[in-house]
Order: C-alpha cells, then structure tokens, then sequence
C-alpha cells in the first residue's frame, strides 16, 4: 500500500534531523516541507533544494522534498510532524487548521511542557475535531548551521507515544500506527514507541534535562559538556536537580496519588541527577537549542522548561531559587524578543 505524504512543519534542527532521516530511509516517501516565511523558497533554491547534515565530521545531502507555503491553501494534511518552537507551535498550527481532520495525526516534538495544552486551547478547543496526538520525546544533539544544513552532533534516542486527546479517533489505529512505525524504521532516529504512562515519565525526565543543561549553558554560554565539566557551572546542578525533583515529584503525585513508589524513586534528586548527567554526557558536544536561540537573539523557551518548573513550585508551595534566578538570567539576556512577542 503506498505511504501518505508526511508533512513537516518547522524547519529548525529537529526539522532537518526528521526529514533527513526520513529520506534516507524511506527514498519513495512522499516529504512535504511546510515553509512559515517567504524567505525560505529562496534559501532553499540556494540550498540546492537539499537538507544536508554533518556526521563524524562527515557531510550528507538528501533531496527530492516538496515543498508548500504555510500560508497556501492545500488538501488535506494526513501525518504532521511539528517540529515548530514551542510558542511557535499554536500560531503556525491554526494557519494549517482546516488541513488538519480527526483522520490526520500529529507528533509533536516540542521541549518542555504546556505546547499540546495551548494547541487544545487555541486551536482544536472543540474535542471532536481534535486530530490523533503522539509526542515525541527527542534525546538528540543537533545544531543548526544555515537554514537547511545542521550538524548531528550527539546521536541519543527518540521516544514517541500517543497522547489522549478526547477526540473521536477517526483514524484508523492502523493509519497512524503505519505514520509511527515509519519514523521508528529510520537507523538514524533511533526512534521507538511507547504505550500508557511511560510516556508521562520520558517527558518528565527529559523536562529534567532540558531544564538543567538548556538554561545553564545559555548562562554561561557554553556547551552541554562544559555543564558538568566546569566546576563553577556544575556546583549548580545537585542545587538546581533538588528543586526540579521535589516539583515533579509533587507533581507525579497529584496526578496520580497511587504512583508506585518505584516510579517516584526514579524521580528522587540522586537518580535524576545520574540521569541528567548521563544525558549530558552524551549530548556533550552538542550546543544547546537555548543557547543557540540566545546567541541568535530569538525568543527562548525558557518559559515552557524551567518556567514550568516555577508554576509548578507556586503549585504547590515548593521554592524553587535557583530556577528563579536562572528564569531571569536568561530573559535578561534575550529580553528584547521576549516582550515584543508576549
Ligand atoms: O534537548 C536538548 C536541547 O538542546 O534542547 C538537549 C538534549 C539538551 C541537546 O542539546
């Protein structure tokens, strides 16, 4: 049976890293990049209509992608892959909305927390309409060069899950299994699905994450590895994992006053620190999606990472300092695109 087309919209790193992978795996797919600004038909020309990607100091180009404008009208849009920025996610989504149909899927692959729940609110706040969400939870180390090269830097995991939406799921169970399957046979990805609540916990541990490396080298404007490797940026993490773990402790709890023990165990400051480092080490070369925003000078998002963290904390009357003091560093040092987009 022929394959639908997958869309992808957002093409930063993990944009590039997909549709990449994608191509290379599977060369008769059918890959739509949905552009977001006019300016990118012409650098993709200059591109020559190719992604490129450096491995092991090692360059690989793969094309034969179509391309649309966001801001085209089109037929329906059947697998999405959104690899938008996470305050991005929301507004590029409802210029695609009427492409979008109970029968589409989409993954998210957004850091953080709170992308779907502004995606229900602002977009599909109708249940009924709401397409079949997976997210994936990306592990990889990629940075951008130029607007279709980056280089994978860290080659780590991807996780992917479905994510209950309350629609009707008028997608076949197996339409979208055959979308995530796809993605999982990409050697380059390594890519794999989980079912129920283990979902939940790969994002909490990669909030875990995000939220120790991703401020911590944008303060200090380093790579990943110089987090655990400089002590005066590492006498940071034990202070920094003790908030981060008390918060989603009390978070794992309130929904779900039964969690196993077991399961919070894992969530306990010392086993999220060897985690986190354990992840650090390995994305160790990569320079961190925050950083590269803040020397960009983009909006970061600091908001949906530690800025979870803090609402959370108020939440439940857990102080969080060293959050807060990293909140306000890294908005100071991006404090222009901050206030002229919220
Ligand atoms: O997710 C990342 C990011 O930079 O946003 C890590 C895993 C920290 C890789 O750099």
């Amino acid at each position: 049976m022929s394959q639908s087309t997958i869309h992808i919209l957002g093409v930063g790193s993990l944009g590039k890293l997909f549709a990449h992978s994608l191509r290379k795996c599977h060369p008769e797919l059918p890959i739509t990049l949905l552009f977001h600004r006019p300016s990118l038909k012409e650098e993709w020309e200059h591109a020559g209509r190719s992604i490129e990607i450096v491995r092991d100091g090692k360059t690989e180009k793969q094309y034969n992608f179509r391309h649309e404008s966001l801001r085209e009208g089109g037929s329906e849009i059947r697998n999405l892959i959104c690899a938008t920025k996470t305050f991005g996610t929301a507004p590029a989504l409802e210029q695609i909305k009427k492409r979008l149909r109970p029968s589409s899927s989409i993954l998210f692959l957004q850091n953080g927390i709170g992308t779907i729940e502004e995606v229900n609110e602002n977009v599909f706040s109708d249940p009924m309409l709401r397409p079949r969400y997976y997210a994936g939870i990306v592990n990889h180390g990629v940075y951008t060069t130029a607007s279709f090269s980056c280089v994978h830097a860290a080659l780590v995991d991807v996780t992917m899950g479905p994510v209950a939406t309350k629609n009707n799921f008028e997608t076949s169970e197996e339409a979208s299994n055959r979308f995530i399957e796809t993605i999982v046979n990409c050697p380059s990805l390594v890519a794999s699905s989980v079912s129920g609540d283990g979902l939940l916990q790969i994002q909490l541990r990669k909030l875990a994450v995000n939220a120790v490396i991703n401020p911590l080298s944008a303060s200090f404007d380093c790579i990943n590895g110089d987090v655990f490797q400089r002590s005066e940026i590492h006498s940071l993490v034990t202070p920094l994992v003790e908030e981060i773990s008390a918060v989603i402790q009390a978070t794992i709890r309130s929904n779900n006053p039964d969690t196993p023990a077991e399961i919070l165990s894992r969530f306990e400051s010392r086993s999220l620190e060897d985690y986190v480092t354990e992840i650090g080490i390995r994305v160790a070369k990569n320079s961190s999606s925050m950083r590269q925003d803040v020397r960009a000078g983009r909006r970061t998002e600091i908001d949906y990472i530690n800025g979870y963290i803090l609402k959370q904390g108020e939440k439940f009357g857990i102080p969080c300092p060293v959050n807060i003091q990293l909140v306000q560093t890294i908005k100071s040092k991006s404090l222009h695109v901050h206030s002229s987009v919220s």
